[in-house]
């Protein structure tokens, strides 16, 4: 019944929901809802009583911390070591600082907000406060730098079949971004230390919107940024979906890292990508052209035809992708 409770406050999120109300939609009396109310409040749920109002829910406990991770957590060594920060500036930023410190494989620190969350290319990451999944993988991986890059791909096949698992229908736009109804929902941000022969480590950070209004996100990105809350019109369970995130990263990159094999993973970027069959705009190194995207080979480059029907390969690096009208 308490968490009926609080499934009810969490659909009016900021809004008083009254006694009368909460008593009709769950069949309880006034002295249990009072009780029930109290044993939120005991949990760590921040919610403000009014007379005649009724309750509204501020926070709750919906944090993501190892504690509350785990139980949805089947990993051998990924998500094993969190470090949960409530603020912190870049969660790439911060693992970086902890693999070069030795951190082991499979440390993720996540953030509720990031203050200058970063993407591609000097450009920013939107991170509002308990709205989202922050978070940033360190790996130690045995490959060659030219496969490392691969990663971006590995893990925007994880972050798709986690949201896929929720029930909520995405599509991968290469090389770093999911899309729902042509508007960004994901980004991701792989970065490298080390030499050509030789990795020191791999930081693979994840930005998914989850629970974001549109209101949070800055005016110059609404047309193009949406949230699995807006797309489905639910709450999103952000434990559940760091955890699947992290389960499906782990298998498909054991994949790669024991074996080699980045088969699965592409496999999955091409069959859901919203970018092949269709003709696009290709900004490399500032330079714009316009080409048609045939397909993701197995070595994660994009594979084009241009207007006189040359065809080439793109890798990922520091490629960005718009549709003809719009984002895709
Ligand atoms: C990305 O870059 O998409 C990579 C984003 C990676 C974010 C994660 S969060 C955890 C970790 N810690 C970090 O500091 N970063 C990683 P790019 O393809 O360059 O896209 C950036 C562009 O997306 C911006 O220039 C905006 O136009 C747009 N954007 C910014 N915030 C957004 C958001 N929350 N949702 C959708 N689009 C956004």
């Amino acid at each position: 019944m308490k968490e009926k409770l609080l499934k009810l406050l969490e659909d009016n999120r900021n809004q008083f929901v009254s006694e009368q109300y909460i008593s009709e939609c769950l069949t309880v009396g006034n002295v249990d809802i009072c009780k029930y109310i109290d044993a939120l409040k005991e949990e760590g749920c921040d919610i403000e009583s009014v007379p005649e109002k009724g309750y509204k829910l501020l926070s709750t406990t919906d944090v993501l911390t190892y504690e509350k991770i785990s139980s949805y957590l089947n990993t051998k060594y990924i998500g094993r070591e969190i470090i949960y920060l409530d603020s912190v500036n870049s969660t790439n930023v911060k693992a970086k600082e902890l693999a070069a410190n030795n951190s082991v494989e499979g440390t993720v620190v996540i953030a509720e907000e990031q203050t200058q969350g970063r993407g591609r290319l000097g450009r920013s990451w939107s991170s509002p406060k308990k709205q989202g999944i922050w978070m940033s993988v360190i790996l130690r991986p045995k490959m060659k730098s030219q496969d490392a890059v691969k990663i971006t791909q590995v893990a925007a096949a994880a972050v798709w079949k986690a949201i896929n698992h929720i029930g909520i229908s995405a599509k991968i736009k290469w090389p770093n971004d999911i899309v729902i109804n042509s508007k960004k929902v994901c980004g991701i941000l792989t970065e490298m230390s080390g030499e050509l022969n030789r990795l020191n480590y791999v930081i693979v950070g994840i930005g998914v919107n989850v629970n974001t209004d549109m209101d949070s996100f800055p005016e110059e990105i609404r047309h193009m940024a949406t949230s699995l809350m807006l797309e489905s019109n639910n709450m999103v369970n952000r434990k559940e979906l760091a955890a699947l995130i992290l389960n499906y990263f782990e298998e498909l990159y054991d994949e790669a890292n024991n074996y080699g094999s980045f088969t699965n993973s592409m496999k999955i970027c091409r069959e859901n990508s919203v970018l092949l069959g269709k003709t696009i705009k290709l900004t490399i190194k500032g330079e714009e052209q316009e080409v048609r995207a045939l397909d993701i080979n197995e070595e994660g480059e994009l594979i084009i035809q241009d207007k006189e029907g040359i065809i080439s390969k793109v890798i990922s690096g520091e490629v960005s992708v718009r549709g003809l009208y719009g984002y895709v």
